[in-house]
């Protein structure tokens, strides 16, 4: 059995900055995961359903476990001192922490404390989504130049799954790894290791309901993966949780792909790039898989803006290949014509 700390101590020599300062960052990120794992856990006992009656910058209602879970990860992150600044789903503008030790944190991270939160009250899966860039000059103030950086400058990444079991999944760029919260004890445990994404699947995650407004190439995609080929696996099978770590989860064990297009009505999609799409994206990436907005690497879109939208195919290399091939073939003017 090996803990999540004792792996991580083990692989800082593989990591590029090897540095006890990356350990305590994912130690903090763990602490925090396990706080918010007891709260969701009893969230159908504690009054603690419910919304929190305030908006986020994305307009949704927070729910109680959204700030909850906010709060929580911002506290672990600040007193930790390794994280100088959080981009957060939960706050309109960038937290800069003040204290003298965080000010010199050698990371930035972006999050979202608790994604999936529809599925909060329905006790299906939610998680934590976390992408950890490392300042370009720690002993600077915190500027643009350290927030707005594409996935390809990331260090890690990582989310946890607080479902059936609770998991901590992340990557350092040197593989990813699952570890399972054993909660007899309170320590996650190395259960996954090396985790690769299929190289193709029969399992395809896209919300049906928009289909009147997808862009004719998701259209066709949709329409392929449901003719009969048995020589191909089709029809696939869909499944959607609505939780995208729980469908990246399944699909990362299983094969399959996520799909987040855009829409005539929403042309950039739903889903944030800088704390929701680059984790996934890098995660599949160093799992052998692939992630792209139908058209170009997620990871190398460069944001210029912290709560930036972008689309999201997200998945086995081979689908989402095909899915691009129908993006474009079909859709080649997406999302320009309604921008
Ligand atoms: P959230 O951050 O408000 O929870 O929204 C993100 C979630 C993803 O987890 C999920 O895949 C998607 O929104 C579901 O959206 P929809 O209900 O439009 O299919
Ligand atoms: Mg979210």
């Amino acid at each position: 059995m090996k803990t999540l700390i004792e792996f991580i101590n083990e692989k800082q020599a593989d990591f590029p900055y090897a540095t006890g300062e990356f350990t305590r960052l994912l130690n903090d990120i763990g602490i925090a995961a396990k706080i918010v794992n007891r709260e969701v856990n009893k969230a159908g006992l504690a009054n603690i359903l419910g919304y929190e009656g305030n908006t986020n910058i994305q307009g949704e209602d927070q729910k109680k476990l959204d700030v909850f879970a906010n709060k929580e990860f911002t506290k672990a992150l600040k007193h930790g001192g390794q994280c100088a600044a959080i981009i957060s789903e939960e706050d309109e503008e960038v937290v800069i922490f003040d204290n003298e030790t965080s000010k010199k944190g050698k990371y930035i991270i972006a999050i979202d404390p608790l994604d999936g939160s529809s599925n909060i009250e329905v006790n299906v899966s939610i998680g934590t989504v976390f992408a950890i860039y490392r300042r370009r000059d720690h002993h600077e103030s915190v500027h643009n130049e350290d927030l707005l950086r594409p996935g390809v400058d990331l260090a890690a990444a990582g989310y946890v799954i607080y479902g059936s079991s609770t998991m901590l999944v992340y990557s350092t760029g040197n593989g990813v790894n699952g570890f399972t919260l054993d909660p007899s004890v309170g320590l996650f445990i190395l259960s996954h290791p090396e985790m690769k994404l299929p190289e193709d699947g029969a399992i395809y995650s896209i919300n049906e309901a928009y289909y009147n407004n997808f862009p004719e190439g998701i259209k066709r995609y949709m329409k392929y993966c449901q003719e009969e080929d048995p020589a191909t696996n089709r029809p696939y099978k869909t499944r959607y949780i609505g939780s995208l770590v729980a469908d990246f989860h399944r699909n990362l064990i299983r094969g399959g792909i996520y799909i987040y297009p855009g829409t005539t009505k929403n042309p950039a999609g739903k889903l944030r790039l800088l704390y929701e799409c680059n984790p996934v994206a890098y995660l599949a990436e160093h799992a052998g898989g692939k992630a792209s907005d139908g058209f170009k690497r997620t990871l190398e879109i460069q944001p210029n803006d912290i709560h930036q939208r972008t689309p999201l195919f997200v998945g086995s290399k081979k689908m989402v290949e095909k899915a691009e091939e129908f993006m474009r073939k079909y859709s080649k003017d997406f999302p320009d014509e309604y921008l």
